[in-house]
């Protein structure tokens, strides 16, 4: 028997491997999603609610995936008093339309650099199974900016729950922040100011494998001018990781790939 081409080989393994990559990707989505607040489902996160849970749903998601939020401010961290705080709207949310999740909160006297964090905004995501980036950025947060050493913010995400695997974050800057590490933690720092709707405040957020939790916090220092700061954080976009049959597919591939370099 005449041996498959190297050709065919390639088609093997190329079709094995977009049935990977091209899952279906679903959204974790503020303001068009259906959300439970603890009233039961309805379409969007209720403003000013410290939990809320909605289903991702999709041809590659199974029965779905259930993402559980959870927002608290930690210490002595107050609600900025201009409002907004926990709510979903399109206040900062760069040059999208698209309302955002939006934190709120005034200076919070964490000290000096390098003092220990504790006051802050936190801002979680639990997953009832493994998620990974769709090939792009998971989500983008919105007007990270003021004063040098005004707002931070940094993303912990990992597989296996709040104790689990910690996963890279990789995060791009925009003219108004930059990379920095605070309270001993690598993240985006505020250098300067950006409009609310303007994208000089935007960072990109990209995680490495897959994950079911992401933990944001949001945290200010005293001492700034103005005393109220905030920031958007806009939908989430993921697609679950490669499934059994996906996984299947590959192993099918490398074992045609095996038997063709015998024969050859
Ligand atoms: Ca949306
Ligand atoms: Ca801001
Ligand atoms: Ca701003």
């Amino acid at each position: 028997m005449k041996p498959p081409s190297p050709l065919r080989k390639t088609t093997i393994l190329g079709a094995a491997l977009a049935l990977v990559v091209s899952a279906s990707a679903a959204t974790v989505d503020w303001n068009a999603g259906s959300w439970d607040n603890g009233s039961g489902f309805n379409t969007g996160y209720d403003n000013g609610a410290a939990n809320g849970s909605t289903v991702l749903t999709g041809p590659d998601f199974g029965l779905g995936i259930t993402v559980n939020v959870n927002y608290a401010l930690i210490g002595t961290t107050v609600a900025g008093a201009s409002g907004g705080n926990g709510n979903v709207d399109t206040t900062l949310n760069g040059s999208t339309l698209d309302p955002s999740f939006h934190i709120q909160t005034q200076t919070d006297g964490n000290g000096v650099i390098g003092n220990p964090l504790v006051n802050y905004a936190v801002l979680t995501f639990n997953f009832s199974g493994n998620v990974q980036s769709n090939g792009s950025a998971v989500f983008t947060v919105y007007d990270i900016d003021k004063n040098l050493f005004s707002e931070f913010v940094t993303i912990e995400a990992r597989s296996g729950g709040s104790g689990g695997t910690l996963r890279t974050v990789s995060y791009t800057t925009s003219a108004a922040n930059t990379l920095a590490t605070q309270y001993s933690q690598a993240g985006v720092l505020a250098t300067g100011n950006a409009g609310n709707s303007s994208d000089d405040g935007n960072s990109l957020f990209s995680i490495a494998g897959n994950f079911d939790y992401i933990r944001l916090i949001f945290a200010q220092q005293e001492g700034n001018s103005g005393i109220d700061h905030g920031i958007g954080i806009s939908d989430l976009t993921v697609v679950p990781e490669p499934s059994a049959l996906a996984l299947a597919g590959l192993g099918i591939a490398f074992a045609a790939g095996r038997r063709v370099r015998r024969q050859s």
